[in-house]
């Protein structure tokens, strides 16, 4: 998907950014996100998507940035809305195992449940719009660190303890 016109772009840039300071921090990215509920967006999603797209390490969206950062939001809103079949606002167990095999991942009824479990905030079998981000970016990270050690690919790893530590805290999680 295109990025639409920088004009476009500035009016909701200047929207987002409450204090006029000329970048969106934490909360204003926070405030200006939603997940479809009253409830405050994810902030560990925010904290997620903060770190990925303030190239600049000040802890603050630029406009020049921002771009990218909408596109990213628009992205998953767009990804969120396909596998949503029912249009319910959140994400059901079936849902989720159909949107990771979407993703190519092959993972077991079981293993679809426990993700539900851990970013389910609300006790509801289900998973929000923020929620859902969160878990496939630690499930895309924790899945590219095994893929760099699985070297023949077929699923199963050797590893020391000191490596096994290595990679865990490295992850930018
Ligand atoms: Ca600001
Ligand atoms: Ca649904």
């Amino acid at each position: 998907m295109a990025l639409p016109p920088r004009e476009y772009l500035w009016s909701v840039f200047v929207s987002v950014d409450r204090d006029k300071s000329g970048y969106i921090n934490a909360n204003e990215l926070q405030q200006a996100l939603s997940n479809g509920t009253w409830n405050p967006f994810n902030p560990e999603t925010v904290r997620l998507m903060m770190g990925m797209f303030d190239r600049e390490n000040r802890g603050q969206i630029s406009f020049e940035d921002f771009g990218a950062l909408w596109k990213y939001v628009t992205d998953w809103q767009n990804c969120f809305r396909s596998f949503d079949r029912d249009n319910s606002g959140n994400i059901d167990k079936n849902e989720m195992k159909h949107a990771l095999m979407a993703f190519g991942y092959k993972i077991s009824d079981n293993l679809v449940n426990t993700l539900i479990q851990k970013f389910d905030r609300f006790g509801n079998q289900t998973i929000l719009f923020d929620d859902f981000i969160q878990a496939c970016i630690l499930l895309h990270t924790l899945t590219s660190a095994f893929r760099a050690y699985d070297q023949d690919q077929d699923g199963i790893i050797t590893i020391h303890y000191d490596d096994f530590l290595s990679m865990v805290l490295s992850l930018k999680i």
